[in-house]
């Protein structure tokens, strides 16, 4: 089982770009299997001979890249058009105080074209007059439903014909590479991008991406069957924080929130916006753990919460009353329940330099425990930095 496979637990940005930065180093092949640009996956690393650290955003391309001409595209892959992009942005309008808060990259149009069979693909694009034929029809039909919004039809199909022969030199069949890959026993990362609580059938629907995020989607992304699945490790961000729009039952709209947003430097990676900061959720992990069954966690962030004397954990919703036995489905009743916590007390002082998981502070030992007992997996990698280094490795 050569596969090893990154998930974020949460709503995203727990930091699985470093994760799967590190693990690289021991990989042959990482790939992404889900999601688009909207993704957003920083990695911070020492650069040159005065090993100044370096901030690099991915979005589109895996993390685990390292060198020119080791990168192919599947030729499956569905493509995002500029006038996705455009009627990603008619749509959050229409939606009004409702919107979703995407990150109007065109993922939700892109995806909605692959679900109703009319979207193109990567091998569309080696065909200039059928793609061109298709393409004119696509945009004929985003008329009829948003207006004519001004876009240059023509003007695009020449600039895609430009660009597929740039595009030419990295395309593969994925799947005849992959399990190329995996006969020869090389080992493989996946890189799941956004994160289960955005999964458009297990999130927060309609609050959520329009990718499949969970486990689920590595075998159908990939075209992978899961008995190749070795770790899945899921990373988990010691508080929690959402982009966007949707209910969000730990939220602290207060100093707590406001601490979280600006020790955690809580922005988004792909649009700038502030993230919106809460307690870490075992509720939402609970569910989390049920969908994608972890080997092993990642938590990271944990050094954001040095300075604060108590930390709190939700560790059960209840409605009038009555406890949830699951995480609801229905927002409606996601909005009114009433959240019960454990409080843990601070560690205050500084983790940024722990080197190893017996260095921590003891109450910084007890949150990580109360976290792995609760939830019944361990805890492998602990965060305590952006940094390649500021990483322990527990077990
Ligand atoms: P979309 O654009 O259709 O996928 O948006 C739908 C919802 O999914 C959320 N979403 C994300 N949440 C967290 N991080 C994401 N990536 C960026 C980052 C986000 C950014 O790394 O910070 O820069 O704003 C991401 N991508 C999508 C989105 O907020 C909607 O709630
Ligand atoms: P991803 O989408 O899951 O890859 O996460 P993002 O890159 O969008 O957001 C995570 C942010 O937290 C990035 O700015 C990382 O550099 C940063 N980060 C990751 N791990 C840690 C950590 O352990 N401590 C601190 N302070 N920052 C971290
Ligand atoms: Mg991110």
């Amino acid at each position: 089982m050569s596969v090893t496979v990154v998930l974020g637990t949460q709503w995203g940005d727990e930091g699985k770009g470093k994760l799967v930065d590190i693990l690289s180093a021991d990989m042959d092949v990482c790939a992404r299997c889900a999601g688009g640009n909207n993704a957003g996956h920083t990695i911070v690393v020492p650069i040159g001979p005065e090993n100044i650290e370096k901030t690099f955003a991915f979005h589109l391309l895996p993390s685990g890249l390292d060198c020119n001409g080791r990168l192919f595209i599947s030729d499956r892959a569905q493509l995002v058009f500029d006038f996705h992009q455009i009627v990603d942005g008619l749509k959050e309008v229409e939606l009004g105080g409702s919107s979703i808060g995407t990150t109007k990259k065109g993922i939700g149009p892109a995806y909605s074209g692959k679900a109703s069979r009319s979207g193109l693909r990567v091998h569309h694009l080696f065909n200039h007059e059928a793609f061109a034929i298709k393409f004119r029809k696509i945009v004929e039909g985003r008329f009829k439903r948003y207006g004519h919004f001004e876009y240059d039809t023509e003007g695009e199909i020449l600039r895609y014909k430009v660009l597929a022969e740039r595009l030419k030199p990295y395309v593969i069949d994925s799947l005849t590479f992959l399990h190329a890959q995996l006969e020869l026993k090389k080992r493989v990362l996946v890189e799941g991008a956004n994160a289960l609580m955005l999964d458009l059938d297990f999130g927060t629907y309609p609050f959520v991406t329009s990718s499949s995020t969970a486990i689920g989607g590595v075998c159908t992304g990939l075209g992978i069957p899961p008995k190749f699945i070795g770790a899945t490790i899921g990373v988990v961000k010691a508080y929690t924080t959402r982009v966007g729009g949707g209910p969000f039952p730990t939220e602290q709209l207060n100093e707590i929130g406001t601490h979280l947003q600006e020790v955690g430097r809580e922005y988004g990676t792909t649009t700038g916006r502030r993230r919106r900061c809460g307690w870490l959720d075992l509720v939402v992990l609970r569910h989390s753990c049920l969908i994608n069954g972890y080997s092993s966690f990642n938590l990271t962030k944990l050094d954001v919460l040095d300075e604060l004397p108590e930390i709190q954990i939700a560790i059960g919703y209840s409605v009038g009353g009555k406890a949830l036995l699951g995480f609801p489905a229905d927002l409606d009743v996601l909005v009114q329940v009433k959240v019960e916590y454990v409080t843990l007390p601070g560690w205050k002082t500084s983790i940024a330099h722990t080197m190893t998981y017996e260095q921590l502070p003891e109450n910084c030992k007890k949150y990580v425990e109360y976290i792995e007992q609760f939830l019944g997996v361990g805890v492998e990698w602990i965060g305590v930095g952006p940094g390649r280094n500021s990483m322990i490795k527990k077990s």
